[in-house]
């Protein structure tokens, strides 16, 4: 069990070359990410041999309950670190390699902010990879809340962020003890949800999702390649709707079918929907066209009059009692078939 310590010190001046909004439609479109997953085999391969292991969900909610332990982990604050520590010693015990990524950044109001991103690595030299990611960072601001006082006061973000981060820790722990020859990479992005709050009405994306922008520029390791990545954002509501995300779906339609397929024959299509659903800007866009890996987002999204995200997105309730084992259970076990199907 070896834990680097990349220390990469960037001068916000280095955050060069900003994506715009229209150049980041452009490269969607014009994505050939599809044409090179298409000479690939396929990419869930449905292996019906192999002998898939339980998921817990009750493991997965406490993973989850711990993280909220610890109050919200805005960055910079003194839970993010506390809980970044956990983390570390929780993936030192589970997988083969742990990555610190330190960076600095810039937010929305050009204040430089210190970040970073987690890495737990399962057989750190194999070829085949898969990345597993979800963001771990809480929002600053609940800026969705229905009473305005709470605009500035930072979120549990049990859905948005813990939950993805309990699954995943859940699939280390199975992983731990029911190894596979394929290379897993778990990556715990931070400063995913720090995006400018609404009542400031600027029109920003490349706000959002600043940890996996870092990483997507400066990969852990040099030249690395996976297959194809997961990402899991809002996994943990009762009766949740996941359809295709949109950008998901263009970047990456055959791994996105694949999935959702595979969700429907482990009987999960009342939830893992074919419908399509609203384009996202998340952790997956950086993925896809900066670091050139087919990722897609399981999300839950819902069209409800405020927004398009589930219902307590960016409020004070989204607390530890919107989180529902059976949620987190079923996608921890659509994304173990994936992985060990493959
Ligand atoms: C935007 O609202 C532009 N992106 C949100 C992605 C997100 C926030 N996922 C979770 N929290
Ligand atoms: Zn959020």
């Amino acid at each position: 069990m070896t834990h680097h310590l990349l220390s990469c010190q960037h001068k916000a001046t280095v955050m060069l070359k900003r994506i715009t909004y229209i150049s980041l439609i452009l490269l969607l479109f014009s994505s050939c990410e599809d044409k090179k997953t298409q000479t690939k085999p396929q990419a869930v391969a449905h292996k019906s041999e192999v002998r898939v292991p339980d998921f817990n969900a009750d493991s997965a909610y406490q993973y989850v309950k711990k993280q909220l332990d610890f109050g919200p982990r805005v960055p910079g604050g003194e839970a993010h670190a506390r809980c970044v520590e956990y983390f570390i010693d929780f993936f030192n015990d589970k997988a083969d390699t742990v990555y610190v990524q330190d960076f600095r950044t810039r937010l929305y109001n050009g204040k430089g902010i210190d970040g970073k991103n987690i890495i737990a690595s399962f057989n750190p030299e194999a070829k085949k990879r898969i990345l597993l990611a979800a963001h771990y960072d809480s929002r600053p601001f609940a800026d969705h809340d229905p009473d305005e006082n709470n605009w500035n006061t930072p979120i549990d973000g049990a859905n948005d962020g813990a939950s993805g981060v309990g699954v995943l820790m859940e699939i280390a722990r199975v992983l731990n003890s029911n190894p596979i020859n394929t290379g897993i990479d778990i990556i715990l992005f931070d400063l995913e949800d720090y995006g400018a709050p609404a009542y400031e009405n600027v029109m920003t994306n490349d706000d959002w999702a600043l940890g996996s922008q870092y990483w997507s520029k400066n990969p852990h390791v040099y030249n690395y390649r996976a297959y194809f990545g997961l990402l899991l954002d809002m996994v943990g509501a009762s009766n949740p709707k996941f359809p295709k995300e949109y950008y998901s779906q263009q970047f990456a339609p055959s791994l996105s079918n694949d999935v959702w397929r595979m969700a429907r024959e482990l009987g999960y299509s009342d939830y893992f929907t074919n419908e399509i659903g609203h384009p996202i800007n998340d952790d997956h866009i950086y993925v896809n066209v900066i670091a050139k890996i087919p990722m897609i987002d399981i999300i839950h999204l819902e069209n409800n009059e405020e927004s398009s995200f589930y219902p307590y997105w960016h409020t004070m309730k989204d607390n530890i009692e919107q989180i529902d084992p059976n949620t987190l259970g079923m996608v921890g076990d659509v994304v173990l078939n994936v992985i060990y199907r493959n």
